[in-house]
């Protein structure tokens, strides 16, 4: 029953607060005006749960937010992933494969926890995140160099940063969080010291730019096809029946910031190098075929900024949901 449950839940989170720029808040709007869900429901045949409503959770945010920690906004951050972590549990807990769109990355904290929560209660297992993203996003806070918590966002679920305050993340239990061991990176190239330090002294399994380009080269076929990237997923996919009872149910979160700006400039942090749009897809394809995909956050496109790169950025950001959905063949 993991395999391509055919019940979606989707969530639309305007939300912009865990970074400085104005209009990630617009992107779920975007998305789902590209024709993403009708594309879900018409192409994929999901049955959809949604409020038709954009969630900007106005009456969560706190009129007196000053800093604390170093965090930016952390009690808005904090107030609305709370109210986003219960409504990602009421689908999860049902069974629902749980697609969330943002906003800011920060956002994460209330989706992972959401879903975390349901998956030990259904199924006494814990789950794996995979976070495929140009930044690690594990700044616990004193060390990040912004204050900006979609930067934080892992070090919040993994415990590797810790708040008592019940308003600035205190309501994170230990059914929320999630084991460093449960987690991989994919398409990481601006890390921060901090975070490459944290990454190192727990064994977080990461697959860098560095590793991607590597196993191309190692996979380039003469025609110059450009798959296969990510040797360990498609292994995976191979022997599906065999290790899907060994492999968790997965998180997806993927920040379209792993994608090379080429394919999505309209975002808050672009850093070149990274993802072509074939090479995201792909991965979420193969992440799709593990059976074990229990919900995916799509993070980050901001259409306000490089105007010209909005309508493409929005297109990718559809064609990334598509496939980690299972459009992968004929
Ligand atoms: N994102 N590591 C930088 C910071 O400010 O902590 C950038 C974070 C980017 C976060 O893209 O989701
Ligand atoms: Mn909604
Ligand atoms: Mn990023
Ligand atoms: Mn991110």
């Amino acid at each position: 029953f993991l395999s391509h449950p055919q019940q979606l839940g989707v969530v639309a989170v305007g939300f912009n607060g865990g970074q400085m720029k104005k209009g990630v808040e617009a992107a779920p709007m975007a998305l789902i005006e590209a024709g993403l869900l009708t594309q879900l429901q018409e192409d994929l045949e999901y049955e959809i749960h949604h409020d038709n409503t954009v969630h900007y959770y106005e009456n969560d945010i706190p009129a007196e937010d000053p800093d604390h920690r170093n965090m930016k906004k952390p009690r808005a951050v904090s107030a609305v992933t709370e109210r986003l972590s219960s409504q990602v549990y009421n689908y999860a807990k049902d069974g629902k494969f749980v697609l969330t769109l943002g906003g800011d990355h920060s956002i994460a904290i209330g989706t992972i926890s959401g879903t975390g929560k349901a998956i030990r209660e259904r199924l006494g297992r814990e789950m794996a995140v995979i976070w495929v993203d140009a930044h690690a996003d594990i700044n616990v806070p004193e060390m990040s160099p912004s204050g900006n918590i979609h930067g934080m966002p892992m070090a919040f679920l993994t415990r590797l940063a810790r708040e008592e305050r019940r308003d600035i993340f205190g309501w994170l239990q230990d059914e929320h969080i999630v084991n460093t061991n449960k987690l991989v990176y994919i398409g990481l190239r601006d890390v921060d010291r901090g975070e490459k330090k944290l990454l190192r002294e727990h064994g977080i399994k990461a697959f860098s730019m560095h590793d991607i380009d590597r196993y191309v080269i190692f996979y380039l076929p003469s025609s110059g096809y450009t798959g296969l990237p990510i040797m360990v997923l498609v292994v995976l996919s191979r022997w599906r029946s065999l290790i899907s009872a060994m492999t968790p149910p997965i998180h997806l979160s993927f920040d379209v910031d792993a994608l090379d700006p080429q394919w999505a400039p309209s975002t808050g942090t672009p850093v070149r190098g990274g993802l072509t749009l074939r090479e995201g897809d792909f991965i979420c394809e193969c992440v799709h075929q593990t059976g074990n995909l229990v919900a995916m956050d799509l993070v980050e496109v901001n259409p306000s900024l490089e105007s010209v790169g909005a309508a493409e950025t929005i297109r990718a950001g559809c064609s990334l949901v598509r496939s980690a959905l299972g459009d992968t063949l004929l």
